[in-house]
């Protein structure tokens, strides 16, 4: 350990954190000519800064030291001021550090000490004790009745269908068997397992029915045979001495809460692989979601070859230290990135197809364009424009422009070659966090208000967005987008509203004639923290979300049961922004076990919740989770 970085918060208020930066040079040699790189989240105040100078882009910040030389067992200190809620956990501190010295010629890495919080939070929550559930189903079926007695599944047992449209659930659940425990059901033998069609139940609704003649499943939908597989697939019981698969006896009927039931995944901060991918979107049919939402473009990565534009994926795909995209939340000593090809992008979708999953792709315009902005900066970037602005992530940088001919020309060839791509009949394109003071300096933006009339930011964002929804129309697609995509009242009603705001903000979308999708921030988002401990991975500026928060997510609570605005919401989505989501592990953990009670709240009717007997089944469910080798956050730790 030669070189050591200790970031300690000398001072906080409510919107004030005073820190104290320490480097340590532990080797037996100078440092000369260098400067410190470093990762933080927060926006440091350049002006508050003490001994030498600061500049950050994003989460990538540069400190030049006021000094050239930092000899051998020394240390160089400086402070500097956040104009933010105080930090409480580990991973708000430095996420990465590194010393370029020798003028550039040289780089060290560097050791990170956790940050030294003003005040961390110590006392120790926990869940009360349960026993296992001996049907540990999640999402609670709304009918279920556990009956007398069991029935095996043995090496000669054979899955039959007698409804076509059962063959990728019947297909998925015969790969699942052979996944989980190695048993492979047979072409020919007995009829054990039987696929049955029943065109009196609804889109996703099915039933199973479990006795001594066997295994029955029955759905009217391809969705409902997948569902029905799911639960059968945490019925089974696995006896690994006599090699058969126990189910109890039972019958279940059941059906869908809402329509849609989604989980968004962030692929642009942190790049996932195509395996990991899969891997969600397998779980996700486990709990009976239908949607997995890509967002496949951000600040801080393209990640969808455009063949149109192959500089996307070859500038805008990878960050590092020549890249035009600085290092972002992790990775500053090495390049890093990655993007799927559009056949990679085929077999994910043929692959969720399978499992009753439809893939909504994001393109994410016209802010949190910044990956795009510098791939094609001949294209994109307004030279005249001179607005001042900073966007929530700090960058002045990362706004498609609504007045160049090229932001045209771009959006029409992608959305042409995402809506070719993507056999979903809803695109989403993104539309949040365009910050203040965004092109207001360009005299090409100021033009196109004056022809237009417009008075403010939002309406050139509506004029751009309403563009949007005319091509994606044009290309036989409805347009989709955040909140914020309503700004400027210029797309039409058709648009779908995935609000993350809040509840209320929700219902007002709906109120005005939208459809709806829920996603509020301080239930469904899984990188908030899930315990006040300073250990727990993640952020906290919607809430902290322990497992019984998530659980106890209850939408619409205050909307009368025949209020019709209830039919605007079409459903629930959680959402994984990957910031801090480095890797499987920090995936899995960021993950389980809160999806599962989400899940609950998608798919179970507010009757047949319960808390404690969540608790239950989830403690009974956990060894399947175990064999999966998924790295859940233990609820009883
Ligand atoms: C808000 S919610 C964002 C994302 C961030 C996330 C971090 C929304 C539409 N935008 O860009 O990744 O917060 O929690």
């Amino acid at each position: 350990m030669s070189y050591r970085v200790e970031l300690a918060v000398l001072a906080e208020k409510k919107h004030f954190c005073r820190f104290g930066l320490t480097l340590h040079n532990l080797s037996d040699q100078d440092l000369t000519d260098w400067h410190l790189q470093f990762i933080i989240d927060r926006f440091i105040q350049p002006d508050s800064f003490t001994h030498g100078a600061i500049k950050q882009t994003g989460s990538f910040c540069c400190l030049t030291p006021d000094r050239t030389v930092l000899p051998a067992n020394q240390h160089y200190y400086c402070e500097f001021s956040i104009n933010t809620a105080p930090l409480r956990f580990y991973t708000d501190g430095l996420k990465d550090a590194l010393i370029i010295a020798d003028g550039g010629a040289t780089q060290h890495t560097v050791t990170l000490t956790p940050i030294m919080l003003a005040s961390p939070y110590r006392e120790k929550s926990e869940l009360p004790s349960v026993e296992p559930a001996a049907l540990a189903v999640i999402p609670m079926p709304n009918r279920i009745e556990l009956l007398d007695g069991k029935f095996h599944l043995t090496t000669s047992s054979q899955i039959t269908l007698q409804a076509s449209l059962a063959e990728h659930a019947a297909t998925w659940l015969q790969q699942e068997i052979e996944r989980l425990y190695q048993f492979r059901a047979q072409t020919v033998g007995q009829s054990d397992i039987i696929y049955r069609n029943n065109p009196t139940l609804d889109e996703g609704e099915y039933q199973i029915s479990i006795t001594g003649s066997g295994v029955r499943l029955e759905a009217g939908s391809r969705s409902g045979f997948v569902h029905a597989s799911a639960t059968l697939l945490q019925l089974i019981d696995h006896d690994e001495d006599l090699s058969t698969l126990t189910l109890p006896y039972v019958k279940i009927c059941d059906k869908p809460r809402f329509k849609y039931r989604g989980m968004m995944l962030d692929c642009a901060r942190h790049f996932h692989s195509i395996d990991m991918v899969k891997r969600l979107i397998n779980q996700l049919a486990h709990y009976k979601f239908n949607t997995f939402h890509w967002h496949l473009t951000d600040d801080e990565g393209w990640r969808l070859e455009i063949k149109a534009f192959p500089q996307l994926t070859e500038c805008g795909a990878y960050r590092g230290a020549n890249h035009p995209l600085e290092p972002q939340f992790s990775s500053l000593a090495h390049t890093y990135g990655g993007y799927y090809t559009q056949q990679e992008v085929i077999e994910v979708i043929e692959y969720a197809k399978q499992r009753g999953i439809n893939i909504i792709p994001e393109i994410d315009i016209p802010g949190h364009c910044r990956a795009a902005l510098k791939s094609l900066p001949d294209l994109l970037v307004d030279p005249q424009d001179s607005s001042q602005y900073r966007s929530i992530q700090h960058y002045n940088d990362n706004v498609l422009s609504p007045a160049l001919p090229g932001t045209y020309q771009f959006l029409d060839k992608v959305l042409e070659e995402v809506a070719d791509l993507f056999p979903s009949p809803w695109i989403h394109i993104g539309a949040d966090e365009v910050p203040d003071g965004v092109w207001l300096e360009s005299p090409a933006c100021q033009q196109l208000m004056q022809q237009h009339g417009y008075r403010c930011a939002k309406d050139l964002q509506g004029h751009l967005l309403r563009y949007a929804e005319k091509k994606l129309r044009s290309l036989g697609k409805r347009m989709v987008g955040w909140e914020e995509a309503q700004h400027g009242n210029k797309v039409s009603k058709d648009t779908v509203i995935y609000s993350w705001l809040s509840e209320e903000a929700a219902l007002n979308c709906a109120k005005q004639g939208f459809d709806v999708v829920l996603q509020p921030g301080q239930s469904t988002y899984l990188d908030m923290t899930q315990d006040y401990r300073p250990e727990e991975p993640g952020v906290d500026w919607a809430a902290v979300i322990p497992l019984e928060n998530a659980y106890r997510y209850e939408p619409l609570a205050q909307v009368p049961d025949n209020d019709p605005i209830r039919k605007r919401i079409l459903g629930i989505q959680c959402a994984l922004w990957s910031e801090i989501v480095t890797h499987q592990s920090r995936l899995d953990y960021m993950i389980f076990p809160r999806l599962t009670a989400l899940a609950e709240a998608c798919w179970t009717e507010k009757s047949q919740r319960n808390w404690l007997d969540y608790l239950a089944r989830l403690k009974g469910h956990l060894p399947l989770l175990d064999k999966q080798k998924i790295e859940y956050r233990p609820p009883w730790k």
